[in-house]
């Protein structure tokens, strides 16, 4: 399928390291894919769906052990450990090959090594990187087939080009104990052993759009960010679009695919998806900074999505879709979870294939199940998702889960207080994960494990991103997750967001005023159009109460955000510094 030497050498080497029966080249085509649909029928790697309901639909089980990324375990392997910073795990890139090198070895033997090459965004973007993973799970193909785009296109494309990411993913024993997921940013190669679980497999995905593709980002003057892409279509037809970035739990995809409230659909507002997780941005020849979604389609969690949640997202996974450690509803060879609807099935497996109904209290469907739905099959997919020049963003939004410390929203004053912003990003715990309830992650950027480099040389890179912009976008701070004194979230949420992203447009347009606090411009409580919204509880005076900034409060995250500059390290850019000690002494 290709004469590229850099290619067939490298995937010679990898051969005879891992010692596969067979070599299978991915072409992309429609033929094979269904001849890979089957073979992994016949084994019981996937289970066919209802053809009629659920058309090219499959259920995967994973193992028991090996259910979600594992930061632990994922490493970036740099020259030196400055070079990886004080928030990744590191380790000597030869002392990693060998232990690497040892776990690979005859590790495909009785087993078939797939070939797929595949580019992130279209390949004819000015935006794409190449990258080939070689992989032992046909899972993984059928899964990259739907998150890439994937086959002979993108070999033409490479031509003999040398310059490519390498990815080799072994499934061998699912063995925790051995599980890597290691990058080495500057080999431009990602290797992945002893995980079947997606975020740890689609090497794609976080290993190369974001990992790699940050540090590639910042030696080469463009941004690779853990941000959906949404754009808002006004009555008159004119288009604005937005990133936004959230640590996960905060309704992401949901905010991507949002639906506006009737109020706003009448008058002819629309909202269109350009991508639900990553975003790649670069500088325009108009100065204005421009994004692509890298990905082909959603690798979205399936609780808690449904037709009130997100429609869209529902509606995307009705064909052509992978499920992952679901519930199988054995009445109709469909599938179930928590949160699709009040009625679990009777006849029914869990995720872990043992017969379930419910009764018993336990869960059908593991938390972190998951859909690997095909971006063109969602409703409200933008028709710009495959225009390589990608999209002109108007404002970032940066957003965490602050039970009192955040308002609603705020604009920061300029672009490094923008970046303060998102460094100074943050979630609090829920009751629904393990631990204690209200502790505070920081999570820059929603970044903290996926910054192939040093955090604090990346935040200079956004320092530095910002003089190069001509005409950069403004930087926002949401919290749709204010609490009232019983614990109850007081904003609605979901398409209500929406009132709040107008107000976001109004201040990029200029159209809006707005006044200055402490922490940024705090919006007029009047300037969120809340008509409509007298049923969720909102009012002008509940509004005001939402925008309210706590001093003490703030004075104290102050303090945990230092905290975390210590721990980054002297990487941490003194303009952050800057922004930390003039936001102390606005607060007083
Ligand atoms: C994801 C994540 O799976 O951020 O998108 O963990
Ligand atoms: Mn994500």
């Amino acid at each position: 399928m290709t004469k590229n030497k850099a290619v067939l050498d490298w995937i010679d080497e990898q051969v005879k390291l891992c010692k596969p029966d067979k070599v299978v080249w991915i072409d992309g085509s429609n033929e094979q894919r269904d001849a890979l649909r089957a073979e992994a029928c016949s084994t019981g790697e996937l289970i066919k769906l209802n053809e009629q309901k659920l058309p090219g639909c499959y259920l995967h089980r994973t193992a028991k052990n090996d259910v979600a990324r594992v930061e632990s375990r994922t490493f970036i392997c740099t020259e030196t450990q400055e070079e990886a910073g004080n928030i990744n795990n590191w380790c000597d890139p030869k002392e990693m090959h060998a232990k690497l090198n040892a776990l690979y070895k005859d590790c495909m033997v009785g087993r078939t090594m797939y070939v797929i090459p595949y580019s992130m965004c279209m390949p004819e973007s000015p935006f794409a990187k190449i990258g080939i993973e070689l992989t032992d799970s046909i899972y993984v193909v059928l899964n990259m087939l739907i998150m890439t785009r994937a086959g002979q296109k993108v070999l033409d494309t490479l031509g003999d080009n040398p310059d490519f990411v390498k990815g080799l993913h072994a499934k061998k024993d699912i063995d925790e104990e051995n599980r890597y997921i290691v990058h080495f940013p500057q080999e431009n190669s990602i290797c992945s052993v002893n995980s079947g679980y997606g975020g740890n497999v689609l090497l794609g995905k976080k290993c190369f759009a974001l990992r790699i593709a940050s540090y590639l980002a910042h030696n080469e003057g463009w941004l690779a960010e853990h941000m959906l892409i949404l754009g808002i279509e006004y009555p008159n037809g004119e288009l604005h679009y937005i990133t936004a970035a959230f640590p996960s739990a905060c309704g992401k995809t949901n905010l991507a695919m949002l639906i506006p409230p009737e109020i706003f659909a009448k008058q002819g507002y629309k909202v269109w998806c350009v991508g639900d997780d990553i975003a790649w941005l670069r500088i325009g020849p108009d100065g204005r900074l421009w994004a692509v979604n890298p990905e082909n389609g959603f690798f979205g969690v399936a609780p808690g999505t449904n037709v009130k949640s997100n429609p869209n997202a529902l509606a995307a996974t009705r064909r052509e879709t992978i499920f992952t450690n679901v519930v199988h509803n054995l009445e109709d060879n469909t599938v179930w979870w928590e949160g699709l609807d009040k009625n679990p099935p009777k006849n029914a497996e869990n995720w872990l294939g043992e017969k379930w109904d419910g009764s018993d209290g336990t869960k059908g469907a593991h938390p972190n199940s998951r859909f690997t739905a095909m971006a063109e099959n969602c409703p409200c997919i933008s028709k710009e998702f495959n225009n390589p020049a990608g999209v002109p963003i108007d404002a970032i939004i940066f957003g965490g889960r602050r039970a009192k410390t955040a308002p609603l929203v705020y604009q920061s004053f300029d672009w490094n207080h923008g970046v303060y912003v998102g460094s100074a990003m943050a979630s609090e715990t829920t009751a629904a994960a393990a631990g204690a309830v209200g502790v505070v992650r920081r999570d820059p950027m929603a970044m903290l494990p996926f910054v192939g480099y040093n955090m604090g040389d990346y935040w200079a890179h956004w320092i530095d991103m910002g003089k190069k912009i001509p005409n950069p976008p403004k930087i926002f701070n949401v919290n749709w997750f204010r609490t009232d004194d019983n614990g109850h979230f007081i904003w609605p949420g979901y398409g209500e967001n929406l009132r709040v992203l107008l107000w976001i447009l109004g201040r990029v347009a200029g159209t809006v005023g707005a006044v200055e606090s402490a922490i940024g411009y705090l919006p007029n409580p009047e300037d969120i159009n809340i008509e409509g919204l007298e049923d969720s509880g909102i009012t002008r005076d509940v509004l005001t109460g939402l925008l309210s900034v706590d001093k003490d409060l703030w004075k104290e995250d102050a303090d945990s955000v230092e905290q975390f500059y210590n721990k980054v390290g002297d990487h941490t850019p003194a303009e952050l510094r800057n922004q930390l000690a003039a936001l102390r002494k606005r607060l007083g």
